[in-house]
């Protein structure tokens, strides 16, 4: 029984995971989620990395978004904006809304996120194990400067530098101003959640799907001792990337690259990673004149089709990276 464990961000690491499990239906997954996207809104915690996972492999996602579920109504947001009581910014639907109910009615009685998320998979069975990075508080903000929004987005207060948290940036701005820096805020205080670090030590391989580097994978790694634990796990690390050409597949990878300084391309993500962490790297075919760069930071390289266009194209990615991960375990 092949173990593997994968870190997973939102939309590009749930597709793929689709993927993966098609590919290899015996082996037994573990999803390592980033919770550093959770947002807290009408009194409820909402966990977008991890819901995402869980509704795309149970089969309840809205299909063309990647995120919220399918069949979607929005009464209660519809009564919500009635009152005056925002933000109008993030649309929660009324299914969705279950879910978040369930789980601040589980934290609340007490229950770690991890058993809450086990819970929640109990209906879903999304057919992987699916744990929060840590159990604690962890919520990216981003650092932007007022004076590049339009006037009348400026909000109140003094012009200039303000953390506003990670959805603000990505859902209300659409990453449309630069952010300065990308903070997982409390990550140096968390620790992993249970189960996580046993995973990694009792993994075959691990992969990095094409999630977003900073703020999907880069805020996993961010969990004290997760980033030691994965580099000192002795099996093969092989990661996808979600740069093709110069661009991201799916949302605004290339934003918050900039803001850690790391130009987006398929070669500078993998030397980001490091060969300390990535023993492979997989890149799209357009970036194939990469690979020996690539491989000349110490990370075994191949060039294949990345775009997640349908199941049969994640399958053949997913078989790929296995394929890889044999290579340099060779
Ligand atoms: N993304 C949007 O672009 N607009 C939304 O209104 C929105 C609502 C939303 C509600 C629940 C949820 O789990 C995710 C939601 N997302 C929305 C996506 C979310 O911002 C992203 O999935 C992750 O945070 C980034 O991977």
């Amino acid at each position: 029984m092949q173990r593997i464990v994968v870190l997973a961000g939102g939309v590009g690491g749930a597709r793929f995971l689709r993927g993966l499990r098609a590919a290899v239906p015996e082996a037994e997954i573990t999803v390592i989620g980033n919770t550093g996207d959770d947002i807290h809104l009408f009194g409820l915690k909402v966990c977008p990395d991890l819901d995402t996972v869980m509704y795309t492999l149970g089969g309840g996602i809205h299909p063309e978004q990647g995120w919220g579920r399918a069949e979607e109504s929005f009464t209660v947001s519809e009564e919500l904006a009635a009152y005056g009581v925002g933000p109008g910014w993030f649309s929660l639907g009324d299914r969705d809304l279950a879910t978040h109910v369930v789980r601040t009615q589980m934290l609340t009685a007490g229950y770690p996120l991890s058993a809450v998320t086990e819970a929640l998979c109990a209906r879903w069975n999304p057919g992987v194990r699916l744990l929060p990075m840590t159990d604690d508080r962890v919520e990216t903000h981003v650092l932007i400067d007022t004076t590049d929004l339009p006037e009348d987005q400026r909000g109140e207060g003094e012009p200039g530098r303000r953390a506003i948290h990670f959805q603000e940036y990505w859902v209300r701005l659409r990453a449309s101003v630069p952010a300065h820096a990308v903070v997982p805020v409390g990550a140096e205080h968390s620790k992993p959640a249970p189960g996580v670090l046993e995973a990694i030590a009792e993994a075959d391989v691990i992969l990095f799907p094409p999630s977003n580097p900073v703020v999907s994978v880069g805020t996993i790694l961010a969990v004290p001792g997760l980033r030691e634990a994965i580099a000192d796990a002795g099996v093969p690390v092989v990661g996808l990337s979600p740069i093709v050409g110069d661009a991201p597949v799916h949302g605004m990878a290339d934003k918050v690259l900039a803001a850690i300084g790391v130009e987006a391309t398929a070669s500078a993500v993998a030397r980001h990673y490091g060969s300390g962490l990535l023993d492979g790297w997989l890149v799209d075919e357009v970036d194939a004149g990469s690979v020996g760069d690539v491989e000349t930071a110490g990370i075994r390289c191949r060039a294949v089709p990345l775009m997640m266009r349908d199941l049969d194209a994640t399958t053949e990615m997913a078989r790929a990276a296995l394929e890889l991960a044999a290579e340099v375990d060779a």
